[in-house]
């Protein structure tokens, strides 16, 4: 072995012997967990979902890898930028914990998404623990639920901590129980060390205490919390989560043309709010990615209206924000079509100027501009498009047309999205997008009933449209294009033609 290491190898004996260890790294890890149980799908399990080498659908093990050992460069960048180079770090990720509505009765299990990012493991109640050592060693340790037979033949298998190391990839698991030991002992073995744990949000209740009385050993400014350098990573999507976000927008965007069709006066919210999930469940989506708005006639300009109860009549229109998650990514669209297929004139109005301004600020995605100046900008657009089309007065300033078209569109016009629709919340807006980000780009009007902006005619209307784009050095993306947006599309298709 010293030898093989000492001696000056050539370029093709290299590749050879890399091959050879991944080939052995490979068959290792599969004849290691294959006769295992498995608490999630496994290409043994599933391959109708997964191929082999990945560990969720399209992630296979060598990206999980990579996203950890980012982590550790990006952390050891940080540190050494702080003055704190050369020391032990320690950074703790729980999992979620499973939540229940009333006795024993869960809610749908989600994973807390950082977890997620970093080891691909789908069950509740376990950690990862990364240690680096004041040479730049890492090693990744997952904890994972212990046997439990009687557990187990109510809730399906577990991953025991005997199996998770190969299947994850992974240096080293353990059973749960032994992480309060292990975290100790880490400690007491590396004094000069700094623990990483997002104290702000407390994910797992149970662990947060024990995390919570662990950070007491480390005194005054030695814990830091890893979520903004861990959402950076995050923000950049791999060609494997492009691939997952454009699944999860092209079946958004075939639910909502379903959706449009079977649209008529008379139908409820809740049979629109069925027939977009049934949809996207139909095509694979996991589940909707959020409750969504279905919205008829005004209350369309309630912003977060989820009751999805009443009918909507004749002459009105349906303003519909839905996404769905698929395997770990989601969608997030937006559209608003009139029920009976035919747009009024106020609405063709209002909606033309929407339209207008939601393709310039798609447009302006190509010059890397940041979310602030995104919405900045659609304040600016809709204001002017309004003034032109009369109805904000002749001659108003531009700071008039900003402060109307901001009391007319009070929310943000962008978010980034990926594992989470809100996604890498830490990351701030005066970010200048750049290729690899997927952002939303949703400009909308309401006026509401007490609103005095504009004439009353137009009181009572409340339209958005939303899609998704992927930022590239080549432009804009979008991602949910293959979702109807034209006036013209719109009205065929709810009429009941096909495009
Ligand atoms: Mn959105």
């Amino acid at each position: 072995m010293f030898n093989v290491l000492t001696r000056v190898v050539t370029a093709s004996q290299l590749a050879g012997l890399r091959k050879f260890c991944i080939k052995t790294a490979e068959s290792r890890v599969k004849s290691s967990y294959t006769n295992a149980k498995i608490g999630q799908p496994t290409f043994e399990t599933h391959s109708h979902l997964l191929s082999e080498g990945e560990i969720t659908p399209l992630i296979t093990r060598n990206e999980y890898q990579l996203r950890r050992s980012n982590l550790v460069q990006s952390l050891l960048t940080s540190a050494a930028k702080n003055g704190q180079p050369r020391k032990n770090h320690l950074i703790v990720i729980p999992a979620a914990s499973k939540q229940y509505m009333s006795d024993k009765i869960p809610y749908v299990f989600r994973q807390n998404t950082d977890f997620l990012y970093l080891v691909g493991c789908q069950e509740p109640d376990c950690c990862l623990v990364i240690t680096i050592s004041d040479t730049g060693v890492h090693d990744s340790i997952l904890f994972t639920r212990d046997k439990d037979e009687h557990a187990e033949l109510w809730d399906g298998p577990r991953t025991h901590p005997e199996d998770a190391a190969a299947f994850f990839s992974v240096d080293q698991s353990l059973p749960m129980k032994e992480l309060e030991k292990f975290l100790h002992s880490f400690k007491k073995s590396h004094k000069d060390s700094i623990l990483w744990y997002d104290f702000m949000t407390p994910i797992h209740q149970n662990l947060h205490n024990i995390i919570v009385g662990f950070m007491a050993e480390f005194g005054n400014k030695k814990w830091e919390n890893p979520k903004s350098l861990l959402h950076h990573l995050r923000l950049y999507k791999s060609p494997a989560e492009i691939a997952l976000l454009q699944k999860a927008c092209d079946i958004t965007a075939q639910a909502f043309i379903e959706t449009m069709s079977c649209s008529k006066p008379g139908i409820g919210e809740n049979q629109l709010f069925a027939k977009v999930d049934y949809e996207c469940r139909m095509r694979g989506a996991d589940f909707l990615a959020y409750p969504p708005v279905v919205a008829g006639g005004n209350r369309a300009t309630i912003i977060h209206y989820i009751n999805n109860n009443q009918l909507v009549h004749e002459n009105e229109m349906v303003l519909m924000d839905a996404g769905c998650e698929y395997h770990g990514y989601a969608s997030d669209v937006t559209r608003t079509w009139p029920v009976n297929g035919k747009f009024t004139a106020e609405q063709r109005q209002i909606y033309e100027v929407v339209y207008c301004v939601h393709q310039e600020l798609i447009e302006l995605c190509g010059k890397f501009p940041s979310l602030d100046t995104l919405f900045e900008s659609m304040c600016f657009l809709l204001g002017k498009r309004l003034q032109e089309n009369g109805l904000l007065g002749i001659q108003p300033s531009n700071a008039y047309l900003m402060k109307a078209a901001y009391q007319l569109c009070p929310h943000h016009v962008s978010h980034y999205l990926g594992m989470d629709i809100h996604d890498t919340p830490s990351v701030s807006r005066s970010t200048k997008i750049e290729p690899g980000m997927v952002i939303t780009i949703e400009p909308g009007i309401y006026v509401n009933a007490k609103s005095k902006l504009l004439p009353k005619e137009y009181r009572g209307l409340g339209i958005r449209i939303e899609d998704d784009v992927l930022i590239t050095v080549n432009g804009p993306v979008v991602l949910s294009r293959k979702c109807p947006k034209h006036i013209d599309e719109i009205e065929k298709i709810v009429s009941g033609g096909s495009l």
